[in-house]
């Protein structure tokens, strides 16, 4: 398996965090997105959109590519179910994946690098008002995600139950992006406390960006 990613990217450290919960090992195949090699045609013929990160696959059906973070975690939970990602009852899998889609649609993907670039290049914002576009969707999602956790009665140390979800998936490279854009975490203190309890866990500390091989 060979995981194409980019030590600083969000949806790439989700994923090597997912792989790492399920104890499947893969090749890291860096993909710089400073020099834009997401961009470059070799790339988009493994990932048509650009965007990292992509799973290949060396499988009884020759190789095949997943792309959309979403998609290879829900197809890693289906081929590799243990240990689980997502609670046994419909209700918990659904309150569980609301708090990962409040990071994965509401959050992350306003502060995508090309939505950035975009907001400098076509309306002129300057490093000040890119830093506040952040802060201002990591807020409302943040907001959202300590009430969420903060009505749980049953949580342990993780956004629920007492072992790492998807949520915790999800939530942990936001904090990482939050912090890089010096988003005051202060706030959020069951949020900070989930990230000091899964920063005790070897297959999130493994995934951290500092901890690859394209760190800078
Ligand atoms: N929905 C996609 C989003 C992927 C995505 O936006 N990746 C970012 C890095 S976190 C990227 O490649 N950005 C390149 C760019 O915006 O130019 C997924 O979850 O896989």
């Amino acid at each position: 398996m060979q995981l194409y990613s980019f030590f600083r990217s969000g949806t790439s450290h989700r994923l090597r965090i997912a792989l790492n919960l399920k104890g499947l090992a893969y090749e890291y195949k860096a993909v710089d997105l400073r020099t834009e090699q997401h961009l470059d045609a070799n790339y988009k013929a493994i990932q048509p959109q650009g965007l990292v990160p992509a799973l290949m696959l060396d499988g009884e059906r020759g190789r095949q590519v997943l792309i959309q973070s979403p998609a290879i975690i829900e197809w890693l939970e289906e081929v590799h179910p243990k240990p689980a990602l997502l609670p046994a009852s419909p209700e918990d899998r659904a309150r569980v994946r609301a708090l990962a889609a409040i990071v994965g649609c509401d959050i992350h993907p306003v502060n995508n690098r090309r939505i950035l670039e975009a907001l400098r290049h076509e309306f002129s914002a300057d490093d000040a008002a890119v830093h506040r576009w952040c802060a201002n969707w990591v807020n409302d999602g943040f907001e959202a995600i300590e009430a969420l956790l903060a009505a749980d009665a049953h949580r342990g140390d993780f956004c629920f139950g007492r072992a790492p979800t998807l949520a915790d998936v999800y939530l942990i490279p936001q904090v990482e992006s939050a912090r890089r854009f010096k988003v005051d975490m202060g706030r959020w203190p069951l949020i900070v406390a989930v990230d000091a309890a899964c920063a005790q866990i070897d297959a999130f500390r493994r995934a951290a960006p500092a901890m690859q091989p394209d760190a800078a």
